[in-house]
């Protein structure tokens, strides 16, 4: 599936985050940025230490309380083939008063902002939330399709924006539920 904007094009895909060779791709972490399971694993297992080290870096100088949900940061990809990660934290379903659709919004939203601002013209996205964070994944995709739409329809440069979803069932789940 592929979508055209005026500030670039969308393509929708099933596979493996880690395999992506784009500018960033973007990992689904936690506050504490140190690692843990599902796409924060597989980026930190086979990305090596490279990337730790920079996300130690950032807690001691930037967030020493760690990252809030909702917000992005960037660091080295290490041994992957993308160039860079940049680590948001969604929100953990039912635990935000209400606010999980916003803050979900607001981690794609945070991302993109954050590549355009590095001239990044490519960049990767699993599906944030989705796993052990328990956002339920039509209400994610209607979520996710309509905070790309809006930045790409006022985007001046190109971005290419690619969703990687981990099962054919994901992939084909977004397809009946999303807003582009
Ligand atoms: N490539 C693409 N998608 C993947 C991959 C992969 N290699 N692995 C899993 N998915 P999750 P979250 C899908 O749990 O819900 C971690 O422990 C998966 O099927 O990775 O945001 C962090 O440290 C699901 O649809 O992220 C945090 O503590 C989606 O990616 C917490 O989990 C997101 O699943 C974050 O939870």
């Amino acid at each position: 599936m592929e979508f055209h904007f005026p500030g670039g094009t969308v393509f929708v895909k099933s596979g493996g985050i880690t395999n992506e060779r784009v500018d960033a791709i973007v990992n689904a972490a936690n506050s504490s940025l140190m690692g843990g399971a599902g796409v924060d694993g597989a980026i930190h297992s086979k990305g090596g230490v490279a990337i730790l080290k920079e996300c130690r870096e950032i807690r001691q100088t930037s967030y020493p309380n760690g990252l809030p949900t909702g917000k992005a940061v960037i660091t080295t990809a290490g041994d992957l083939p993308a160039k860079h990660v940049i680590h948001t934290v969604g929100p953990v379903f039912g635990q935000n008063s209400g606010n999980d659709s916003d803050l979900l919004a607001r981690a794609y939203t945070s991302c993109l902002s954050l590549a355009a601002k590095h001239q990044l013209r490519s960049i990767s996205f699993p599906s944030i939330s989705t796993g052990a964070y328990g956002f339920p994944k039509d209400a994610a995709a209607e979520i996710s399709s309509l905070s790309i739409r809006a930045f790409l329809m006022n985007y001046e440069q190109q971005m290419i924006v690619n969703l990687v979803f981990f099962s054919a069932k994901d992939f084909e789940l977004f397809g009946n539920h999303h807003k582009f």
